[in-house]
């Protein structure tokens, strides 16, 4: 998080299970369609960067794959795009509960916690 005098500007990862509304809401964060949405779920398969311009700060969010235990190649390489967003963040916003992240021996195991102290919702990140 980079704090310039007042101007403050950072990244903030949406991040969550599969078709929980994660690039709805960063369409309505950002007031225009940006992300693909579907009722489908994995719709969105790379990271996709908006950027929110306020008068005295920048946020940077960033869209991610739904977290999801992977079957094939494709899949795979879509949780690691969410995990490695995960690392390199200044906030995490777990989208659609916790349930992504917390899942102890579940289908989201083998997703490392993020830090508690960049979690919007600790909880959903221990
Ligand atoms: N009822 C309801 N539906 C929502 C809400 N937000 C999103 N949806 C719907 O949920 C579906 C999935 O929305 P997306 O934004 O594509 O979800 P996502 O988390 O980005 O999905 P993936 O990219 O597949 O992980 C769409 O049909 C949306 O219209 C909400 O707040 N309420
Ligand atoms: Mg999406």
């Amino acid at each position: 998080m980079s704090d310039a005098g007042a101007y403050r500007s950072g990244f903030v990862a949406l991040v969550g299970r599969p078709n929980v509304g994660k690039s709805t809401l960063l369409n309505r964060l950002l007031g225009e369609k940006i992300a693909i949405i579907s009722d489908k779920p994995q719709t969105t398969r790379t990271r996709i960067l908006g950027v929110k311009h306020l008068d005295n700060a920048q946020l940077i969010f960033l869209d991610t794959p739904g977290i999801h235990k992977p079957k094939y190649r494709l899949n795979a390489r879509m949780v690691q795009v969410a995990v490695d967003v995960l690392e390199a963040v200044d906030l995490v916003f777990p989208s659609g509960a916790g349930d992504a992240l917390d899942q102890q021996g579940g289908p989201c195991a083998q997703i490392p916690p993020a830090a508690p102290d960049r979690c919007l919702q600790p909880d959903a990140c221990l």
